[in-house]
């Protein structure tokens, strides 16, 4: 139980009292803001700063042990992301993991250890949206520093009330299992403390912790101590080939190319960032950051989309909903095709009805239950108008064998069992 704390009366409109106090001192709880070499602070037990912290860090490990995004790395990219996906969705529970003890991967500068920071347009909006001012240089905008992009990004995710960060942590490895249709998923982080990860060679085995969750972002950077650890276990893993390997440097090329090319590389795992110019085989760009800061809005995106389309439970993914999204033209080619197949054999039929053919067989497998119910025994036949009535409804019967002797009369030899 914290003790309870006096507070002496503080001049109105600033924190600053200049004045000498008479602070009250007889339990030694009174807190003054005194400048004047009067400054006390409340009395504090030191297990109340070990209690207050605990509780805090582990009630928040508890609670993302199931996560809805873990990203990977709180770099440009990965912030960039948090950013905006924390902002669209702010019911997700989105953890941030960083290996590093200062998030911001190598946004603190610019190019050789330079501050200012060159953003190509149209990323500048991205800086307007974060209010990070710049000057106008036509084609791209500077920031004075580039630690005034990062810290702003900073403060404002780590302000969202559904984003998390655990720093100084390291993902040490993947989650990757099967999933509802058999297929290799990624479904969540292996995490340990960084200076933990770094010291397997040294001490005997030190297990790690995990986070499950439908959806990942890894935006580790490129290949380096940490960087492109997703991709690199993707390889080890067997679920990629080979590294792509970073290019050489051309803007023109690289920036576009990582952000259009921001994906879901493998069920589970969105990739943003230099980590996919590692898994890419794409260009650098060096010192100018709107790519990754469109990058990390992709990412985002498709996040996004995962969510619209998945159905999701404790954490996984146990089914698919139809969202226009999730299909590409050659879904929607392939789905078509289907859809008519049966109405092209149906026009078949049609055509034999109308010239007095004998027979077809296995023609139309849907919409068997429009058939009136009488009409679907094996030897009934109408004729007339009924007749005509049925041949176009027959188009979607799953009608054995139908006779035909003329335009006008329509026999049902036998029906399939379903109807
Ligand atoms: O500490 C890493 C950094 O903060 C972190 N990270 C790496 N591996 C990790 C792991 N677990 C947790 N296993 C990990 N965290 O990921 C962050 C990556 O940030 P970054 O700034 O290195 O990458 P980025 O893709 O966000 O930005 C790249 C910036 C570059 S590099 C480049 C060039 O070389 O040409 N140009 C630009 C703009």
């Amino acid at each position: 139980m914290a003790p309870s704390v006096s507070v002496i009366a503080q001049p109105e409109h600033t924190t600053i009292q200049l004045a000498k106090s008479n602070a009250n001192s007889q339990n030694g709880q009174d807190v003054l803001e005194d400048y004047t070499g009067n400054y006390q602070f409340a009395h504090i037990e030191e297990a109340q700063v070990s209690r207050a912290m605990i509780k805090r860090y582990f009630n928040t490990m508890y609670e993302r042990a199931v996560s809805d995004v873990v990203i990977i790395g709180a770099g440009s990219a990965g912030l960039s992301c948090a950013y905006h996906l924390g902002k669209t969705r702010p019911d997700l529970k989105i953890t941030i993991i960083e290996a590093n003890v200062a998030p911001g991967g190598g946004a603190w500068l610019g190019g050789q250890l330079m501050t200012p920071m060159v953003v190509r347009k149209p990323a500048n909006r991205f800086l307007d949206e974060l209010n990070v001012p710049y000057e106008d240089e036509g084609p791209f905008v500077v920031v004075k520093h580039a630690a005034l992009f990062t810290s702003t990004i900073l403060s404002k995710v780590l302000a969202m009330p559904n984003i998390v960060m655990m720093n100084a942590t390291a993902v040490e490895d993947l989650i990757i299992r099967e999933d509802f249709q058999g297929k290799q998923r990624v479904a969540g982080v292996v995490t340990n403390w960084t200076l933990v990860a770094l010291n397997h060679d040294t001490q005997s085995c030190m297990d790690p912790n995990v986070i499950t969750a439908p959806v990942i972002v890894t935006a580790t950077g490129h290949d380096g101590p940490m960087g492109a650890f997703s991709a690199k276990r993707m390889v080890s893993a067997g679920l990629l080939k080979e590294l792509g390997n970073m290019r050489g440097l051309d803007m023109n090329r690289s920036e576009p190319a990582i952000v259009n090319g921001t994906r879901e590389v493998i069920p589970g795992l969105i990739m943003a960032g230099m980590e996919l110019s590692e898994h890419d085989g794409a260009n650098r760009m060096g010192p100018t950051f709107g790519g990754m800061m469109g990058s990390g809005i992709k990412a985002a995106v498709e996040a996004l989309r995962i969510f619209e389309s998945a159905r999701i439970v404790d954490g996984k993914i146990v089914g698919f909903f139809f969202s226009s999204n999730s299909f590409s033209f050659s879904d929607v080619a392939l789905l078509f095709f289907v859809a008519a197949l049966p109405r092209v054999l149906c026009l078949r039929l049609d055509v034999g009805i109308f010239h007095g053919l004998a027979s077809y067989s296995n023609v139309c497998p849907l919409r068997a239950a429009s058939l009136d119910r009488d009409r679907r025994r094996p030897g009934s036949s109408v004729t007339g108008r009924s007749a005509r009535l049925d041949q176009l409804r027959l188009r979607f019967f799953h009608v054995q064998c139908v006779q035909c002797p003329d335009s006008d009369s329509v026999t049902i030899d036998s029906v399939c069992p379903d109807l």
